[in-house]
């Protein structure tokens, strides 16, 4: 007997809305549920491999494990496991502090809304402010624009009001990341982008790849990647020479105009040409575009935060959208108020904060909190330089760090080092297999969980709850339970909030308060988070395809008064950066830079063993453009050897004609810790040995090189 049954998917933040057929206990396929999804129906590649995922392919962990010596793992009962690491905690925490604990959480921890919500409750409960995460390798120069230049509290556009959507290093057509970084849709993106077409909205991308994103784009910029700052800087320039900016918007939410001015003036459009290698008729023809929009909208990706000059890249970028006042204005139409957590929403402009300067700092850099964390790239030395709080213990929350951050020769040293690392996972990944317990964890439709994360990234109002569509396999426990489970065997009681970015943990007034004897009920928690929602938690449980609430139409407010806060444009040290990448020299010792990509069949590290990965990305094609191979005598298929200043690895060449010259283009996460030197023996090539966690880091959030790393090409 089979039955459908309806839930979401909870690898990417699209979160598709989808129908499982469930035999006999058993997933056996799943289709997209287009009956109340904010996207119509839609679902990718890894919505049908999570199903395979579930029912044990990618050896799934079905028990925790516990290593009893190098590569040496066996069974051991959840309970045992709990107790020993509790037991080994408190240890720890007697003898030298709450600061010897550390967590990661990785891109497996975003969804698991209960897990990662107890967790933030377990860590100030320890009372430790070692909070690691994906973002500090990602795009945390996002933070470190909103802290040095403040933000517009009503946010930025829909992209069905946008008129001209500039998409910088971002390819949401496969990675589905989109609002509110970039302007798009997260489910569906590509019909989203098509239908923006069709309303004749002007997409513009800049990419040094013809991303599949570029498909809707009426015009493609392919700069050398890591020139972002400079190209900005020179559209910032045109709005201000041509005075095409808005300057309503600008006299009343932005300060250091002025100070902005004097220093884009040498960013003329030549000298961008020149230095990203595009022609000068594409930037005046985009600073054009920008400057005629009534409602722009400048985001960008992974791309420009993952280059060189990664905060002052996103800084420039987020000064064109200021100038351009690309954000909600008052009286605007607020398509998705939040159903959740619902929001008013005001036109107003929030000081920058540069939390990073003072409170808690990290142990070995004079660097203090960025939105709760402290960078991942000072992990290794945060854990091995010596010191009374140096980091002892490392819980890994859905993560793969070891692969997420690079330079293996620096970062398994450090992980080695520690006196007790757990991961917390499914897969036995790379990480994994240097940790003293392994818990496995159970999967998405065997949990409870809510649409917390596409709350106010839905195109408009709509909230979905999933219960359990199988039974979790026995070995396995959710997130959530480890986190009470261990917290309760130290004797800690947690407290369930709805902790949102931005949030304090600590401040956040209303809580449900978890005894420590009995495991609280997930059902009551979600129903606890729904408790401010538009759509009560009955209603949404007795509508398993979710809820497109019927709200009255809401609309921007304008603020009650000034509250004096101001965009700032150019402060000091963005000044400083922009007169230091002006003074730049070309690397001449390198002759191409390694960019990154993203593939759809696979998430990072997880599903690289799926079948249609396999089938498809035996490894991770290096990609080139043909003018570059036939130049270097690189054919398809050739083994090739990529060098940068901080390692090697050996790929596999192929041709792309999208790519412009003298980039080389891989997914990252491939390939094994080790030496780079059979790719296809190895499952691809680990692209992170080309990558410095001590050379080449940002100021501020510590962001490394992960993409256009200079490199040097041969063919073995
Ligand atoms: N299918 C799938 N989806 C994913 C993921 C996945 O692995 N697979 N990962 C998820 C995660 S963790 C994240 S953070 C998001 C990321 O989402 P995206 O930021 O959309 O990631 P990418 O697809 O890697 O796109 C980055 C683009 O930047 C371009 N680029 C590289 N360097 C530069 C540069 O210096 N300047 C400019 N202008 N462009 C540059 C690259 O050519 C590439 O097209 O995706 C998420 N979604
Ligand atoms: N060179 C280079 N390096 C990069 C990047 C790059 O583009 N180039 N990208 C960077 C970026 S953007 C990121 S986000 C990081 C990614 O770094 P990580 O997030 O550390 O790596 P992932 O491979 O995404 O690890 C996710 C893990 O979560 C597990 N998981 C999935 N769902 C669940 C769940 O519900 N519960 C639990 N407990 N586990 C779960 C998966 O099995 C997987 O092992 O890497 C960064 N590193
Ligand atoms: S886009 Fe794919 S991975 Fe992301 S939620 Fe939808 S089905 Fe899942
Ligand atoms: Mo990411």
């Amino acid at each position: 007997m089979s039955e459908k049954k309806k839930t979401f998917c909870r690898n990417c933040s699209a979160l598709c809305s989808l129908e499982v057929t469930v035999q006999e206990g058993r997933m056996t396929g799943a289709t997209p549920d287009g009956t109340a999804s904010p996207y119509g129906a839609y679902m990718c590649a890894k919505g049908l491999a999570s199903i395979d995922f579930h029912n044990g392919a990618e050896e799934r962990l079905m028990s925790s494990l516990k290593r009893q010596g190098p590569g040496d793992y066996r069974p051991v009962a959840a309970a045992q496991a709990l107790d020993e690491i509790a037991g080994r905690l408190s240890a720890l925490i007697e003898q030298y502090g709450p600061r010897s604990v550390a967590l990661y959480h990785g891109t497996g921890a975003y969804r698991s809304v209960l897990g990662a919500q107890l967790e933030k409750s377990f860590l100030s409960a320890i009372g430790t402010p070692n909070l690691f995460s994906t973002m500090t390798i990602d795009q945390s120069a996002k933070w470190v624009t909103a802290g040095r230049m403040g933000v517009m509290a009503s946010g930025k556009p829909a992209l069905r009001d946008v008129d001209v959507a500039v998409i910088v290093g971002n390819n949401p057509v496969v990675s589905h990341q989109t609002y509110p970084f970039g302007p798009g849709e997260s489910g569906a993106p590509g019909r989203a982008f098509a239908a923006a077409r069709a309303r004749g909205t002007r997409i513009i991308v800049v990419d040094p790849r013809r991303s599949e994103t570029a498909r809707y784009a009426d015009l493609c910029l392919q700069p050398l990647p890591g020139q972002d700052a400079v190209l900005f800087a020179a559209i910032a320039h045109i709005l201000l020479r041509d005075k095409t900016f808005d300057r309503a918007f600008c006299d009343r939410f932005t300060t250091q105009m002025d100070a902005l001015r004097a220093a884009v003036a040498p960013f003329t459009p030549a000298l961008a040409a020149r230095r990203a290698d595009v022609p000068i008729a594409q930037i005046e023809l985009a600073a054009q575009w920008i400057g005629e929009a009534r409602r722009p909208f400048v985001g960008s990706g992974t791309g420009p935060s993952m280059s060189a000059h990664s905060n002052l890249n996103d800084h420039m970028i987020e000064v064109v959208n200021a100038l351009a006042g690309g954000y909600r204005r008052a009286g605007d139409r607020v398509w998705n108020p939040g159903t959740l957590n619902p929001r008013r929403v005001v036109e107003t402009a929030v000081a920058p904060t540069r939390s990073w300067e003072r409170g808690v700092m990290c142990r070995t850099a004079e660097i203090g909190h960025l939105f709760g964390e402290f960078p991942t790239a000072l992990l290794p030395q945060e854990i091995l330089v010596p010191g009374p709080d140096k980091i002892r213990a490392l819980i890994v929350f859905g993560g793969n760090p070891l692969m997420g951050l690079g330079d293996p020769d620096r970062a398994i040293p450090a992980f080695q080092d520690l006196d007790l690392l757990v991961s917390l996972d499914a897969r036995m990944n790379e990480t994994a297999r240097l940790a003293h317990y392994v818990i496995a964890t159970s999967q998405p439709y065997e949990r409870h969980d809510i649409s917390t994360a596409g709350d106010s990234l839905y195109p408009q109002a709509f909230a979905q709850y999933a219960a359990p569509v199988v039974a979790k396999p026995q070995g396995v426990m959710d997130d959530w339970e480890f986190f009470w489970g261990v917290a309760s065997r130290m004797s800690l009681p947690l407290t369930l909030k709805y902790w949102n970015y931005g949030q304090v943990f600590d401040a956040i007034p209303e809580g449900l308060p978890l005894g420590i004897d009995e495991p609280p009920d997930p059902e009551e928690m979600i129903r606890f988070l729904c408790r401010k929602s538009t759509v009560p938690f009955e209603t949404l449980r007795a509508n398993p395809s979710g809820v497109r609430p019927d709200l009255p139409p809401q609309y921007v407010l304008a603020a009650p008064e000034d509250n004096g806060a101001r965009l700032e444009l150019c402060p000091h040290d963005v000044a400083k950066e922009l007169e230091g990448v002006l003074q730049e020299r070309q690397d001449e010792r390198f002759g191409y830079h390694l960019t990154c990509r993203r593939i759809l069949e696979a998430l990072n590290s997880a599903y690289r063993e799926s079948s249609a990965v396999r089938r498809r990305y035996p490894v991770n094609w290096a990609y080139f453009n043909p003018d570059d191979m036939a130049r270097e005598g690189i054919g398809e298929g050739d083994t090739v050897r990529l060098q940068s200043e901080a390692g090697t690895v050996v790929g596999v060449a192929k041709s792309d004609s999208g790519l412009r010259t003298g980039v080389i283009s891989m997914t990252h996460m491939f390939g094994d810790l080790g030496p780079s030197t059979d790719p296809p023996g190895q499952g691809g090539s680990f692209t992170g040995r080309l990558t410095s966690l001590q050379d080449c880091l940002e100021p501020i959030n510590f962001m490394p090189r992960f993409s256009g790393i200079p490199v040097n090409v041969q063919r073995c």
